[in-house]
């Protein structure tokens, strides 16, 4: 047999339903449970200052995640990333988020911003850690998760190309965290210079070989899924703009934008910005994916990477795919193993046991020998003993000769 063929998953026979069982249903379930329990995301944004950060994340969640900024504060020099987070317990059509912003002013604001990076990264690495801890404690079953889902890395709209502070920092983080590039102030620019702007973009990130969170599609999925999907990728990075102000349109409509001299430019209008797509994707249909992602890859790494260094190995032998051919066959030769090493062990007690049985008779026959050796010796002895009695007797008494006749006579002739 091939070993493709001994890899082969067991078959599963499709059996037809003949009445109503029920579990159909568990999709309802799983989604009341979830529901019950509510939802968390942490989501990190870095950008340097004024670059557009609050504004984004309270229009992103429609809410004021970020307070208006005291007017006195603006353009103070701060001396290093100060990293704050903020949590906000926001509700949808009665779903709960429990929604986590970690904000970083003062990135890239320093004369010196060669280790801007640092402070962002050990925050990351530091929640990973604390995540670990949870896992390792002996009970597990109240773990929060504080790490770091995605990470929303704002690009200043210069129309250039990514600056080295960009490739830097996108380089550091990008095995740590699903890295969320995004275009900024995206009404600063023309739809040419976006276009370009955009192009270079991807193609430093690829030139670079920096990984950014990118949606990722089944073929067996919906065609329309798939189409959205296709949309979404092709408009990476997006490019943004944010308001938390709503205007009054001429026509009466009420809606979220910017206010120019020339007209209004909406959020929440796909001919004018990226917005509705990164809010979609951030949060209709891939959070659960970036959480995911986080989880089984980004985390993992890091833990299996973090357990290295404190000397421990995986055995990768106990994580063989399962495979019930080999399985039988390793068996079979473990018992086989074990019936050779018991054979050998009954035939050497046997060969012991008959080697103490033939010294035994060995050492019984000689005892005989020697014994029978000894009778014989005493037997010898008393026949010579009465060989010589008998020689000693026999010349002691005369030879017996004929009695005589005449007395023998003489004696019949009394009677
Ligand atoms: N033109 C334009 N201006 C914007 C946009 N988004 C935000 N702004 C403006 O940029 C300024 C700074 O915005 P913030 O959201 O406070 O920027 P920040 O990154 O949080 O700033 P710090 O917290 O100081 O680091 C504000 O005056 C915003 O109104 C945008 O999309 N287009
Ligand atoms: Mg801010």
């Amino acid at each position: 047999m091939t070993e493709a063929a001994t890899r082969q998953a067991p078959k599963v026979a499709k059996k037809k339903l003949q009445g109503y069982v029920g579990f159909a249903n568990y999709p309802n379930q799983v989604h009341r449970r979830s529901v019950k329990k509510g939802f968390n995301f942490t989501l990190m944004v870095v950008g340097e200052a004024g670059i557009g950060k609050s504004t984004l994340i309270n229009t992103l969640f429609n809410t004021r995640v970020f307070p208006d900024k005291d007017e006195s504060t603006i353009g103070e020099t701060r001396r290093g990333v100060e990293i704050s987070s903020m949590s906000a317990e926001i509700q949808e059509n009665g779903v709960r988020l429990r929604l986590t912003v970690v904000d970083t002013p003062g990135f890239g604001d320093s004369i010196n911003n060669d280790d801007c990076w640092q402070p962002i990264l050990e925050n990351i690495e530091s929640r990973f850690d604390a995540y670990l801890t949870q896992e390792n404690r002996v009970n597990r079953s109240k773990i929060s998760d504080n790490r770091i889902h995605a990470l929303i890395y704002l690009i200043k709209p210069t129309g250039h190309a990514l600056r080295a502070i960009d490739i830097e920092f996108m380089k550091r983080m990008h095995t740590k965290v699903n890295l969320i590039p995004v275009i900024t102030k995206s009404d600063t620019l023309t739809q040419d210079e976006l276009v370009g702007f955009k192009s270079r973009i991807i193609a430093d990130i690829n030139y670079h070989g920096i990984q950014i969170f990118k949606p990722q599609w089944e073929s067996f999925e919906d065609p329309e899924v798939i189409n959205e999907n296709k949309d979404m990728l092709s408009k990476i990075p997006f490019a943004v703009i944010g308001s938390d102000k709503i205007i009054e349109k001429p026509d009466g409509n009420r809606v979220r934008g910017r206010l120019y001299p020339w007209g209004i430019i909406e959020v929440e209008n796909e001919k004018h910005n990226d917005f509705i797509k990164l809010r979609k994707m951030l949060v209709c249909t891939h959070m659960e994916e970036l959480k995911d992602v986080t989880d089984s890859i980004l985390y993992e790494n890091h833990r299996s990477q973090k357990l290295v260094t404190m000397g421990h190995e995986q055995d990768n032998t106990v994580f063989r795919e399962y495979n019930p051919t080999a399985q039988m066959e390793e068996e079979r030769s473990v018992h086989e193993a074990r019936m050779s090493k018991m054979e050998s062990e009954m035939t050497a007690v046997f060969q012991q046991k008959v080697q103490e049985k033939e010294s035994k008779l060995k050492q019984s026959e000689e005892e005989l020998y020697a014994r029978h050796k000894e009778m014989k010796q005493v037997l010898e002895k008393q026949r010579q003993e009465l060989e010589e009695k008998k020689k000693r007797l026999d010349s002691q008494t005369r030879p017996i000769t004929p009695l005589d006749k005449k007395q023998k006579k003489g004696l019949f002739n009394l009677s």
